[in-house]
C-alpha cells in the first residue's frame, strides 16, 4: 500500500499560505518523498480557466450557489487528473487550501447551509479528505493589512471585515470539529517563528500520529 499523504494548507487572506508552503515543501523533499504541490481553485488547466472566473470581477457578480458549484468542478477536475493519480502512484500530494476553504468562505462565509456543501462533498470526493490540515490563523485586521500590501484585490479581497470574521471563525470551528486531522498554527508572529512551528508541528505529526 501506498504511504503518499495529503497534507492541505488553510488560512484566510494575508494568513502567508504562500510562505509556509514553501516551509513545507522543503520539509516533505528534504525527507526524500517525491511531491506534488499544487493549488486550489486550480491544479490543471480546466481548474485554471474556472479559478480565472471565480476570482474575476464581473459587472453582474456571482450567484452564491454558482462559485459553490464552480469551485467543486474545479475540484472535480482536480482530483480526477492530478490528486488521486499522484497518491496511488505514491506521491505526496501539497495543495494550497481544498474543501475546508469551500466550507468556511462559501458556507460559514457566504452563508451557505453546511449540509448541502458536505453533499457535495461526498459526491465529488467519495471519501477522500488531506491526512493532515494545517491552519494558519491570525486577526483578520492583521491579514487584511499584510494582504493590502500587494496587487490589486481580486473578487473575494474585496469583500468586508465582516465576512473575513465569518470566516476566520469557520476554520476554527472546523479546526475543533477534526482534532486529528488539523493543526492551528498561530500565524500572527512573524515568518522566522512560524516557520519553526511548522517544522516541529509537521515532524511530530510524521513521527507520531500519523499513519
Ligand atoms: N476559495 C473559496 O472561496 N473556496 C474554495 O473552496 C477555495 C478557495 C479552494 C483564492 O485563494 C481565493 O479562493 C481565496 C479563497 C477562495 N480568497 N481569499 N481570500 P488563494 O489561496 O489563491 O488566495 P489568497 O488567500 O489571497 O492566498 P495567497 O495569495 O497565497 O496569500 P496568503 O495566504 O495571504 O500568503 P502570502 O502571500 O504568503 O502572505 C501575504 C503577505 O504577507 C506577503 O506579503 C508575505 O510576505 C507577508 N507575510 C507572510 N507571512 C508573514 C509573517 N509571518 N509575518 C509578516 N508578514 C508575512
Amino acid at each position: 500500500m501506498s504511504d503518499a499523504r495529503f497534507i492541505t494548507v488553510e488560512g484566510i487572506e494575508g494568513a502567508g499560505k504562500s510562505s509556509c508552503l514553501a516551509v513545507i515543501e522543503a520539509l516533505i523533499r528534504r525527507r526524500g518523498h517525491d511531491l506534488l504541490v499544487t493549488r486550489e481553485p486550480g491544479g490543471t488547466p480546466l481548474g485554471e480557466e474556472l479559478r480565472a472566473l471565480l476570482l474575476g470581477h464581473r459587472a453582474d457578480g456571482m450567484s452564491d450557489d454558482a462559485e459553490l458549484l464552480l469551485m467543486f468542478a474545479a475540484r472535480a477536475e482536480h482530483l480526477y487528473r492530478r490528486i488521486e493519480p499522484a497518491l496511488a502512484a505514491g506521491q505526496w500530494v501539497l495543495c494550497d487550501r481544498f474543501t475546508d476553504a469551500t466550507y468556511a468562505y462559501q458556507g460559514y462565509g457566504r452563508g451557505i447551509d453546511l449540509a448541502r456543501i458536505a453533499t457535495l462533498e461526498t459526491w465529488v470526493q467519495g471519501g477522500r479528505k488531506p491526512d493532515l490540515t494545517l491552519l494558519l490563523d491570525l486577526p483578520v485586521e492583521q491579514g487584511l493589512s499584510r494582504a493590502g500590501k500587494r496587487s490589486a484585490p481580486d473578487r473575494f479581497e474585496r469583500e468586508q471585515t465582516a465576512f473575513f470574521e465569518r470566516v476566520r471563525a469557520g476554520y476554527l470551528a472546523l479546526a475543533e470539529r477534526s482534532p486529528q486531522r488539523y493543526r492551528v498554527i498561530d500565524a500572527s508572529r512573524p515568518l522566522e517563528p512560524v516557520a519553526e512551528d511548522i517544522a516541529t508541528t509537521f515532524a511530530t505529526w510524521l513521527d507520531g500520529d500519523a499513519r
